[in-house]
């Protein structure tokens, strides 16, 4: 936990039910009773190596900021913690992936909902080395699925890079004779060649396009979404802010001309929650993590703002 980060304003004369998050938040201490798991990922490799726009690395810290002042709503005294963050030591970004998936482990174990702040998004090859280990204990490796909200597919073959998480995942589930379940939010034809495409089916990937997430379609993707759910018994949400419009999202290595309009996504992102039984009994939601956060391509911190509110609508409900 950094200091001086979740610090803000404070409405003493209002007590309890004047607090934010920065006066909510505090150190992961060994032992502590389980929470909910703020984890940064401080991780420009990947977007480098797959010939982005760098910046990822500052977006733990970014996100902080952004979730210091968010308004505390909680009524269940569910603890809410600062984990610190997983720095990649200079291009080691496979190492830096085995220490998230350790310290996920680690987490799950401990009965924490781990809730990760990127970094690129091979933040999601190295949080499932983490739920990948705690569901095989547990035996719901077999029934595990991802959603991705993204523009992109992220399943390319070849050196690990932000480009290649689901592909990585695919495999180590293919290696232990398990399905891979992955349904894609978001996907713009414009920015998938033909033949990620073709990967894409031959992964047996399920997708919905950017132009398929639009309110009047908003019943036949609830119903995309529901079948997903209901096929899976744990689930890795992975949120890449690339999904959402440049105009909402600037932020990133690879902004949207389209995405998906931030009302929308985040409707839609309630509606699954809701279907996983997220925060109840049951709760299919392993995991959560928000990717591609660049600060420093984000001046006035519009991108860091919305990447809050998705943190803010994952984790509220636990509180
Ligand atoms: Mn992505």
């Amino acid at each position: 936990m950094t200091t001086g980060t979740w610090q803000g304003r404070i409405d003493a004369a209002d007590g309890d039910s004047g607090r934010r998050w920065h006066q909510i938040v505090q150190p992961l201490e060994p032992g502590a009773p389980p929470g909910v798991a703020l984890l940064g990922f401080a991780c420009d490799e990947g977007v480098r190596r797959n010939q982005g726009r760098i910046g990822a690395s500052g977006g733990p810290q970014a996100l902080r900021r952004a979730l210091a002042p968010l308004a505390y709503h909680g009524s269940r005294g569910t603890p809410l913690y600062d984990a610190g963050d997983i720095e990649c030591q200079g291009e080691d970004l496979e190492g830096a992936q085995r220490s998230l998936g350790a310290r996920v482990a680690a987490l799950l174990a401990r009965g924490h909902f781990p809730m990760l702040l990127g970094g690129g998004h091979e933040i999601a090859w190295g949080s499932f080395q983490g739920t990948s280990a705690a569901l095989e204990r547990d035996g719901r490796l077999a029934r595990f699925g991802v959603v991705n909200f993204d523009a992109h597919f992220d399943l390319r073959r070849g050196p690990a890079n932000s480009g290649t998480p689901f592909r990585q995942i695919h495999d180590a589930l293919a290696a232990r004779g398990l399905p891979f379940r992955y349904l894609c939010l978001g996907i713009a034809r414009a920015a998938n060649t033909p033949a990620l495409f073709a990967t894409a089916r031959d992964c047996g990937a399920t997708w919905l396009h950017d132009e398929e997430l639009v309110w009047p379609r908003w019943d036949a993707a609830c119903r995309a979404i529901d079948a997903f759910v209901d096929s899976v018994d744990a689930l890795q949400l992975s949120v890449c802010l690339d999904a959402f419009p440049a105009g909402a999202a600037p932020g990133v290595s690879a902004p949207a001309a389209r995405g998906i309009a931030p009302d929308f996504a985040l409707s839609l992102l309630g509606h699954l929650l809701a279907r996983a039984r997220h925060g109840g009994k049951g709760s299919k939601v392993v995991l959560a993590e928000v990717a591609e956060l660049a600060p420093c391509l984000d001046p006035d911190g519009r991108t860091a703002r919305l990447a809050g509110r998705v943190v803010y609508d994952v984790v509220s409900g636990l509180l």
